[in-house]
């Protein structure tokens, strides 16, 4: 598969004309005490996207303000509970365009990569998904608990679900927005981008892997706790492939017991905690 060229902003649309009118895009930006990192991540994004939204969890430091001063036009919003997946939920649910594009604030996933995420949807996927281990990926990031934790967890997804992933849990993704209804995001915490691979595989939807570089994080250290995470994935894992059906689809007091359920062994980073 041929991708624009990354390096050169341009718009993956612009050649289509007016047989194929331009989907809109909206990039969705977790962010949490990111100030630091934000002014290495904005001034990177392609110029032809249609819309930033900064998903705040209560930064303590100048997170929104660096962002707007960035990005002028930026929407910020805070979201509504806690955890990387409760922001994704907020941003996607946000987002006005069609393709929505979720992209870390630290400096670990480029934006010279969209392109060819859109490019991938434009070719007919439903989910575009980053992944460090096809060829052209990779990453400066991954501890050997965390690469090995995530090897793991894709070979069992891969068996319970027969799916053919290559890399399950990373946060480079995109996907239509009138898609989101069929993932409907029902997890707070770092287990939101398995919960995207099992309920894309369960609907089937056409999911297709996309290289990606991950970089270090510029500044500060990850809000992840690999066992702590990992864990949490391990029981989204074998609740989806148990209850055998999207959990959406259950009523709707069951499906709030088996939330709590997977978010009962910890609560992510509280609002209020200190740098
Ligand atoms: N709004 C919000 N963003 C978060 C939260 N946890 C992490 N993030 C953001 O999600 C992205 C990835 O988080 P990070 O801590 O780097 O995790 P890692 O990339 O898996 O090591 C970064 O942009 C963080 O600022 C959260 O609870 N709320
Ligand atoms: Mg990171």
């Amino acid at each position: 598969m041929s991708y624009p060229d990354d390096r050169v902003d341009i718009d993956p649309y612009a050649t289509n004309g007016a047989k194929n009118p331009r989907p809109s895009v909206s990039v969705v930006m977790p962010t949490l005490d990111e100030a630091r990192n934000l002014p290495h991540v904005i001034p990177r994004l392609p110029a032809w996207i249609d819309e930033l939204i900064v998903v705040d969890g209560y930064s303590t430091d100048d997170t929104v303000a660096v962002a707007q001063e960035l990005f002028p036009d930026v929407r910020v919003i805070y979201q509504s509970g806690q955890g990387k997946g409760d922001a994704l939920r907020c941003g996607i649910e946000a987002a006005r365009a069609d393709i929505v594009v979720t992209l870390d604030a630290d400096g670990s996933t480029a934006p010279e990569e969209i392109p060819r995420f859109v490019h991938a949807l434009a070719q007919g996927a439903d989910l575009a998904k980053g992944s460090r281990y096809l060829q052209g990926g990779g990453s400066d990031d991954l501890t050997l608990l965390r690469r090995t934790g995530n090897k793991g967890l894709t070979l069992l997804v891969n068996v319970l679900f027969r799916t053919r992933y290559s890399d399950l849990c990373y946060g480079y993704n995109a996907l239509w927005k009138r898609r989101a209804r069929d993932i409907d995001i029902d997890v707070d915490g770092f287990e939101i981008e398995t919960l995207l691979a099992l309920r894309a595989a369960r609907a089937r939807l056409r999911v297709v892997e996309v290289p990606s570089w991950e970089a270090r994080r510029i500044h500060g250290g990850s809000n992840l706790n690999a066992v702590r995470d990992g864990w949490r994935i391990l029981k989204l894992i074998v609740c989806e492939r148990t209850l055998r059906r999207p959990a959406s689809s259950l009523p709707n007091e069951l499906r709030q017991s088996v939330r709590r359920s997977v978010a009962k062994t910890s609560s992510p980073r509280s609002p209020d905690r200190g740098p």
